[in-house]
């Protein structure tokens, strides 16, 4: 009796043990968010409440921008149609909070990385979409032509819950200069308020100055100051916990960089298929297995690119011909002189 007894834990154990063993070796398969984003039919999309260039919703609510081509790239890699995205603007107060509770399954929305970000509140930043750096806008008639002009007593306009309120502390206490700062939640109230004279200087990443330049009554009336005073990486966010839908964000992106890098764009891509370059091959889904990792089909990136298109069209489409940053600068490819630089898909 005691040896049956003795048998059935040891196979008991064995068949625990296997069982474990699979889940370890399978998990990289399984994602909690891939499923539901399959169920609900859309990816749940955290967006700005209006950052021209980056995400913005127009009179019918549609929304572009670079961010918003991260969310259509991963519609097309995990449910074939960048079309089934579900946009949720939130302030740059709600955004971790929509993330963390499940409300949003991506945060694609010029958001900066940052260790406490990224380690401490349950986030994990899968890359970097847009280099940028903070500054400083002022009205050209104040006569301040460089940070250095900045005197006690200035007023400084910006939004709450964001790493330019944070830089801005830094860079007037380091400096010794007084401040006052003049904060709000939604970003078109900052810009009302430095429209309206409110404050001496509106502070925010350069690219967000750029783009809300153009919401202001008179745009050619402000000049944005040459010092960069802080590093904004700004990159799409997901939950900590589902490596593999991290691994779909993160590879959605590179997708579209390392397709401009290998010349691969929305028009080419399907005749790509035959090239004589194996990495470009792999791009197109033409060689190798690369979307089994993710559990997703061999045509993943080829939909990106096809219908979102790779990063240079994106930023073309979007930030360039919208006249908001016509210079790539550091967000330009490795290749030609920027610092886009992606791991290889292979
Ligand atoms: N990159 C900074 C700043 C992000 C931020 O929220 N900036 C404001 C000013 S440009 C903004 O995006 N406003 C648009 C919105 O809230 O819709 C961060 O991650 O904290």
């Amino acid at each position: 009796m005691l040896k049956i007894v003795r048998n059935f834990v040891l196979f008991f154990s064995a068949v625990v043990l296997l069982a474990a063993c699979q889940q370890g070796g399978g998990s990289g398969k399984k994602s909690k968010t891939l499923d539901n984003t399959k169920k609900a039919g859309f990816v749940k999309c955290g967006v700005s409440q209006g950052l021209p260039g980056f995400s913005n919703a127009d009179a019918s609510g549609n929304w572009t921008g670079i961010d918003v081509d991260v969310c259509r790239a991963v519609a097309a890699a995990v449910l074939g149609d960048s079309e089934k995205v579900k946009y949720f603007p939130l302030s740059a107060k709600e955004r971790f909070t929509a993330l963390t509770s499940g409300e949003i399954d991506v945060l694609s929305r010029n958001t900066t990385w940052t260790l406490s970000r990224d380690a401490d509140i349950g986030l994990t930043f899968v890359g970097v979409n847009f280099y940028d750096g903070q500054g400083f806008m002022v009205r050209k008639n104040s006569g301040i032509k460089s940070t250095r002009d900045f005197r006690s007593g200035i007023s400084a306009c910006t939004n709450i819950g964001t790493t330019t309120e944070l830089n801005m502390r830094d860079f007037f206490n380091s400096k010794g200069i007084k401040y006052e700062p003049v904060a709000f939640e939604k970003a078109d109230e900052v810009v009302a308020a430095y429209d309206a004279g409110r404050c001496d200087t509106y502070t925010t990443d350069k690219s967000g100055l750029a783009a809300q330049r153009t919401k202001l009554s008179a745009p050619n009336d402000h000049i944005v100051l040459p010092e960069t005073i802080s590093k904004e990486p700004l990159g799409p966010v997901v939950r900590q916990g589902d490596s593999v839908w991290e691994d779909i964000v993160r590879w959605s992106l590179n997708t579209m960089i390392e397709a401009e890098e290998y010349g691969v764009n929305s028009s080419n891509a399907d005749s790509m298929k035959t090239s004589e370059n194996p990495a470009i091959k792999r791009l197109v889904g033409a060689e190798g297995e690369l979307g089994a990792a993710f559990g997703l089909d061999n045509e993943w990136s080829l939909r990106i690119i096809k219908q979102v298109g790779n990063y240079g069209e994106s930023y073309k489409k979007h930030i360039a011909d919208t006249g908001i940053l016509p210079k790539r600068g550091p967000n330009e490819l490795w290749t030609k002189g920027g610092i886009l630089y992606v791991p290889p898909a292979r």
